[in-house]
């Protein structure tokens, strides 16, 4: 079986691993337990400058403070650490030749050069860091306090010395008080994430996805990985910047006419059906007219559908008065509506933080965002063509997904700056196409990274 201290802690989810060891709780911590999720969290991006210094740096210093999936479930630890690094990170440790491919084109070319391919082709948006390939490396920490972050980082350098050079960091935050655990747009996250085999059983309507799916060299991955590989997973990051008061604006502006609901119903109505969720988490599917926060919190109730139902389904679309086609987490997993169900290779393990401050007063009386702000976007794949990418390109992106008619992804759609067409989002009007000029989420680019075993870092990376 798998050796849950040999794994990195940031990639796991599961719905039940507080159960035996810390679930004295059910606040949105443990509602699902997904990786290092903690208040706080640090990416600090850096280059290798001095490898022979760094890899003893490695060994001495960083690997004792990752912690683990074991730690993770017992949620014991102050400070969580991972370290994860680019293909150009693992050229410069001189992990190179054949035999050290990980066999994954997308990651061996880095993310600048996937821009396009992504819709995202206007490199001038992103943070300059990113473009090009100078980033070796990423390490995430995570802790409920910052002043934990910044000592352990501040240490950290102080021991990696000129070994390294920071490039960027971006410090996520959970929003305060009642939007702890909401993005910045208002909607619940990290509600629905896949558990993957040898865990917990899933949560009703969690999709139980093989290992090798998020797991390298594990059951499912079918890649020709090299040994030290095994049990690694692939990290997307993305710095999507969110104009939450030019999003406000555009649901102010449009609202639903449905009988029996108030502008301002109708407005939240067509956010939520942007996204296939109410800002509680509760599914539009089940609840599709009003929010229901009970629903929403429960997590046995909260991922319990499948979008197979008579008239609502791709098969027989004659009707989407529940949940559009289009809606964000329908576009990104579609359940029921592909004819292989679940039984798809296209699962992520979201590990995400919003970053930046809340909105301030002038900016939502101006209807612009002044201050940057948005999601530090984290996912986990075993392949990243298969994941993040196919979700990104051949799903949110292709007007014809999940059959002709149905527009982009109104969220996370990308067509390189151009107005995205999407349908569906009116209950009242199906047919009726909202062109979308603006761009709600605006991305700022980011990498892709390997984020190794412990003991591949022990006994590969750092010798
Ligand atoms: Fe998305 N949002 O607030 O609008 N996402 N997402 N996402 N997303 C989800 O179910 C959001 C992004 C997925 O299993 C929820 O946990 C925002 C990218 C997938 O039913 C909300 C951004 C990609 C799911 C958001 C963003 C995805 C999902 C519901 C960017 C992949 C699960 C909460 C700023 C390419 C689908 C939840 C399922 C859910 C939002 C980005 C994918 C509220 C704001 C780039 C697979």
């Amino acid at each position: 079986g798998l050796n849950l201290d040999d794994v990195q802690g940031g990639h796991f989810v599961s719905p039940f691993s507080c159960h035996h060891v810390c679930c004295i709780d059910e606040t949105w911590l443990f509602r699902t337990r997904i990786g290092m999720r903690k208040v706080f969290e640090r990416f600090f991006f850096f280059g290798i400058s001095d490898a022979t210094e760094f890899k003893a740096r490695l060994k001495t210093d960083i690997l004792p403070l990752i912690t683990s999936t074991m730690q993770v479930i017992a949620n014991q630890t102050d400070t969580m650490l991972n370290i994860a690094f680019s293909q150009t990170g693992l050229i410069a440790l001189n992990i190179t030749g054949p035999a050290n491919d990980l066999n994954d084109t997308v990651f061996t070319n880095g993310q600048v050069a996937d821009a396009s391919n992504l819709g995202d082709p206007n490199t001038t948006n992103w943070v300059p860091e990113f473009v090009g390939t100078n980033i070796h490396g990423v390490m995430l920490l995570a802790s409920d306090t910052e002043a934990s972050i910044n000592t352990t980082l501040a240490d950290l350098q102080s021991k990696l010395g000129n070994s390294i050079t920071e490039i960027y960091s971006l410090r996520g935050a959970m929003r305060p008080n009642e939007n702890k655990g909401h993005e910045h747009f208002g909607f619940l996250d990290g509600i629905s994430n896949p558990t993957v085999g040898g865990f917990q059983d899933p949560l009703p309507g969690q999709a139980l996805v093989p290992t090798g799916e998020i797991l390298v060299g594990e059951t499912g991955d079918n890649v020709t990985r090299p040994e030290w590989a095994k049990d690694g997973s692939f990290l997307v990051f993305r710095q999507l910047k969110q104009l939450v008061p030019e999003f406000n604006k555009f649901l102010a502006d449009n609202p639903i006419n449905e009988p029996g609901l108030t502008p301002e119903q109708g407005s939240e109505l067509l956010g939520a059906r942007m996204i296939g969720r109410w800002k509680s988490g509760a599914p539009i599917f089940l609840t599709p007219k009003f929010d229901d926060p009970d629903l929403g919190k429960d997590k046995f109730r909260n991922n319990d559908f499948t979008f197979a139902e008579p008239g609502q389904n791709s098969s027989d679309p004659t009707d989407q008065s529940k949940c559009p086609f289009s809606a964000h987490i329908r576009k990104t997993r579609p359940r029921a509506d592909l004819s292989v169900g679940e039984n798809t290779t296209h699962h992520i393990v979201r590990a995400g933080i919003p970053y930046g401050p809340e909105v301030a007063d002038d900016e939502s009386s101006s209807n612009t965002t002044e201050i940057e702000r948005g999601l530090a976007f984290v996912a986990y794949q075993s392949n990243i063509t298969a994941g993040f990418q196919f979700l990104q390109h051949s799903w949110a992106n292709n007007q014809k997904f999940v059959h002709s008619g149905v527009g982009f992804d109104p969220i996370i759609g990308a067509n390189a700056g151009a107005q995205r067409p999407v349908n569906g989002l009116d209950p009242t009007n199906t047919t009726r196409n909202f062109t979308l000029t603006i761009d709600f989420v605006v991305s700022r680019g980011g990498e892709y990274f390997f984020s190794p075993s412990i003991s591949a870092i022990a006994n590969t990376l750092s010798v």
